[in-house]
């Protein structure tokens, strides 16, 4: 049986199951990448709610294992070697899940840089700036009477969402050849543009009818079976 007492956050967050990959996560757009990847994958994992609502990622436990305090993350007790890995940040585990079982992200070289290409526009650009929408839109910021930081947001994610409009043409998924291949590019992006739509209510701010790729794409994602039971894990009590 696998030991991963070593790893403080087992003691708050109780691995039932050692011998699986151990999700820290909560179904936000970006823990639902990993939780979407586990289950296109078919690894064998068992789901943590950490709800940041009450802190619990920044409490000595959860700091541990990602000391910026964010969900997602995961322990992997069969990491390489055979020894196990900790990982945080979704790009960083959406690249080492789909290395570690040969999906969703191509070993034809170009291909999969532009692959890691996309998922870092993901990481670096639509997370970043539709979460800050969502913050001036949605959350708190609609309360600050100046409105600039707002529309300097809400230009990004249109822009942003405007060259994923692009990169659609003629394909059904971001990345490939032809009409491109599902990857973790797409895994990573489907659950803020969704969220962008829907949680953050910012789909007529942006303009999002403007965007009839993204849309068909958006529902392309979210048809696939594991996407579905992906965005409710780990379940909210
Ligand atoms: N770059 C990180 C971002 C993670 C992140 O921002 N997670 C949010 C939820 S979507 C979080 O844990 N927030 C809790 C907090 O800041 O207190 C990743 O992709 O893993």
């Amino acid at each position: 049986m696998t030991d991963l007492s070593a790893f403080p956050v087992t003691r708050r967050w109780p691995a039932r199951h050692p011998d699986r990959i151990q999700l820290y996560s909560l179904p936000t757009p970006n823990g639902v990448k990993v939780s979407i990847m586990l289950e296109e994958v078919g690894l064998a994992y068992e789901p943590h709610l950490i709800d940041i609502m009450a802190n619990e990622t920044w409490g000595a436990e959860f700091l541990s294992l990602n000391p910026n305090g964010k969900i997602p993350a995961i322990i992997d007790p069969d990491g390489p070697g055979g020894q196990p890995l900790a990982l945080f940040e979704s790009g960083a585990i959406l690249i080492y899940l789909a290395e570690k079982t040969g999906q969703l992200l191509s070993t034809e070289p170009a291909t999969r840089y532009q692959t890691i290409q996309w998922l870092m526009f993901q990481m670096g650009a639509i997370g970043p700036m539709f979460g800050q929408l969502g913050f001036f839109h949605r959350f708190a910021g609609r309360e600050y009477e100046d409105k600039r930081p707002r529309d300097r947001y809400v230009a990004e994610s249109r822009r942003l969402l405007g060259v994923l409009e692009a990169q659609l043409e003629g394909r059904d998924w971001i990345v490939g050849k032809d009409r491109g291949d599902y990857s973790i590019a797409d895994v990573a992006t489907l659950g803020w543009v969704r969220n962008l739509i829907g949680f953050y209510e910012a789909g007529e701010i942006v303009g999002f009818k403007d965007f009839p790729r993204v849309a068909a794409w958006l529902e392309r994602g979210l048809a696939r079976p594991a996407v579905q039971r992906g965005l409710e894990i780990p379940a909210r009590h």
